[in-house]
């Protein structure tokens, strides 16, 4: 996704929960929830820009090599071993062939890009990976092409191509502009006549009306799923179709009925792949693309949505030192969301300013922000660099948010021997894996722990939530799978904090507590003592 694009919707949609109709009459009876039994769910997945990963051969981009020879740092597939930081999934940003450095405007679904290395390193590195137990998912963009791909050449070439239906073509300019910019234009002139490309000129839309597109890309899906593959991060997923200006170039029915179909055919490819939409919009908007969840588990169209809003919301509350616009987004979700659900909770993604620069590098809310997201229901995804504390780039541009990944305090950073395809981000002399590693109060051991702690307990990886506190500094969650609970605490601000909550256990063994929380039970209270900016993960008894 480009700039511009994600500046304007990230102003659109702030931190607000939408609220329940004024007289909202009782809430139906719920069919029993039809949760996601696979793999991904309660998988925490780490988002890889491969180009900014690690360079094999000193070119300056990162590449397959590269990341293979890191495998290790995400996830060495021994248990007995803790130094690794151990996620399960990694999501790599596009790796098809492009003329971008990001990747999203695709000229060949079939070949790795170049600067990635070969379908030979691809295949490497999914045994590399499977060998740790790491699964592997690939972004698949699939609204538009490259500008530049033969398909869109061949269409574009005469309106008697036999590829002209392959993208959205109109005789006149019909002046749409793009629903988050007025000035953007969406329709491009080519050879006296117009093309719709959403995003940019550079990127024109295929036409899902077109069977032959939709069987290609349903072919595309499947060779690389057969090819080891375990899903796919599916880019802009809510503008597939368009049928007119503003709304309707967004969330069309027909888009919802495409996602139905192609799920339903990756099922019965490989019945346990993971699909993960891009949906950026608010959470009814979202709640919509699970799809029926009575009908199969998780949902019969997107088993998986990343939570935009909620991500804005913990953001913005840990910021704030204030748990209320989280506690009101986790409850809209409860109500908005199709029973079963599983919910994609993450900070920022590469379309988005990095968290560490978001929360100022401050120390307390970053081991706040990585405590929230590592304690939330569903499947969480951290962005590469995340786990130090990364900073942004100096500028705003999108290069800035995906900036090579700094392993040591080296001039280079340990990237490449050669020159970075982009400067590194601020203070990398200091903020890097290299200087976190064996020390158990950085921000990279207390994900590790993070991670660990939810990898113990299938309340934490699997369960529901029941918000207790949502107000003032301190967020407080029952967390819930079978006969296990795991009383959930945050204090987001910089004072301490004491939390008298309605808990009926008698005890609790922490999964993960911060020095100098302490907790008591009695009576059905649970009184917790909270240092600023702490958290504890607590299993009760
Ligand atoms: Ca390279
Ligand atoms: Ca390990
Ligand atoms: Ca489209």
């Amino acid at each position: 996704m480009q700039r511009v694009r994600s500046l304007l919707i990230a102003l659109l949609f702030g931190c607000a929960a939408n609220q329940p109709p004024k007289s909202q009459p009782a809430a139906p009876a719920r069919t029993p929830p039809s949760a996601l039994k696979t793999w991904a769910n309660g998988a925490v997945f780490y988002e890889v820009f491969v180009r900014s990963f690690q360079d094999s051969d000193g070119d300056g981009n990162g590449d397959l090599q590269g990341l293979i020879s890191r495998l290790d740092y995400l996830n060495d597939g021994d248990a007995s071993t803790t130094q690794d930081l151990g996620v399960d999934a990694l999501w790599l940003m596009p790796v098809f062939a492009s003329p971008s450095y990001h990747g999203y405007d695709v000229t060949d679904y079939e070949k790795i890009n170049p600067d990635y290395g070969t379908g030979a390193d691809f295949d490497r590195l999914i045994t590399e990976a499977h060998r740790r137990g790491i699964k592997i998912v690939i972004d698949l963009v699939v609204n538009h092409t490259s500008v530049e791909h033969p398909w869109f050449r061949e269409s574009a070439s005469s309106p008697s191509s036999a590829r002209r239906d392959w993208y959205v073509w109109s005789s006149t300019d019909l002046r749409w502009p793009q629903p988050w910019n007025p000035n953007g234009q969406t329709w491009h002139p080519r050879k006296g006549a117009y093309y719709y490309g959403l995003f940019s000129s550079r990127m024109p839309d295929l036409n899902f009306h077109t069977p032959a597109v939709r069987e290609e890309v349903k072919r595309i899906a499947a060779l690389w799923l057969r090819r080891g593959v375990d899903g796919f991060r599916l880019d802009g997923a809510r503008h597939l179709f368009e049928d007119g200006p503003g709304d309707g170039q967004s969330d069309r029915p027909e888009t919802h009925a495409f996602w139905k179909e192609f799920a339903a055919w990756v099922r019965s490819v490989k019945p346990d792949a993971a699909l993960i939409g891009e949906n950026w919009t608010e959470t009814p908007a979202i709640a919509a693309y699970y799809g029926d969840t009575s009908r199969v588990p998780g949902g019969d169209e997107l088993p998986l949505n990343f939570d935009f809003p909620l991500a804005k919301c913990i953001i913005e509350g840990v910021r704030a030192g204030d748990a209320t616009g989280i506690g009101a987004k986790l409850a809209e979700m409860k109500r908005t969301y199709p029973p079963g659900a599983t919910d994609v909770p993450f900070l920022t993604n590469h379309d988005q300013r990095r968290v560490a620069s978001e929360l100022n590098d401050h120390p307390g809310r970053l081991r706040s922000a990585a405590a929230v997201l590592l304690s939330l229901p569903g499947t969480p995804f951290l962005y590469y660099g995340e786990e130090i504390g990364l900073d942004n780039g100096p500028e705003t541009g999108d290069e800035d948010k995906r900036t090579p990944m700094p392993w040591n305090s080296s001039p280079r950073a340990g990237f490449t021997t050669g020159q970075p395809w982009h400067e590194l981000a601020p203070r990398h002399e200091t903020v890097n894996v290299a200087a976190q590693t064996g020390d158990p109060d950085s921000l990279l051991s207390r994900y590790r722990k993070l991670i660990a702690a939810r990898h113990v307990s299938a309340a934490l990886s699997h369960g529901g939530l029941d918000v207790l506190r949502g107000e003032g500094p301190v967020l407080a969650f029952l967390r819930q799978e079978g006969s296990e609970r795991v009383l959930v605490a945050h204090n987001l601000g910089d004072e301490q904090q004491t939390a008298a909550l309605a808990v009926d256990a008698a005890r609790a063994e922490p999964l993960f507590a911060d020095e100098g929380t302490s907790f008591d039970f009695s009576g059905g209270t649970a009184r917790l003592l909270l240092p600023p900016h702490s958290s504890a993960l607590l299993r009760l008894r």
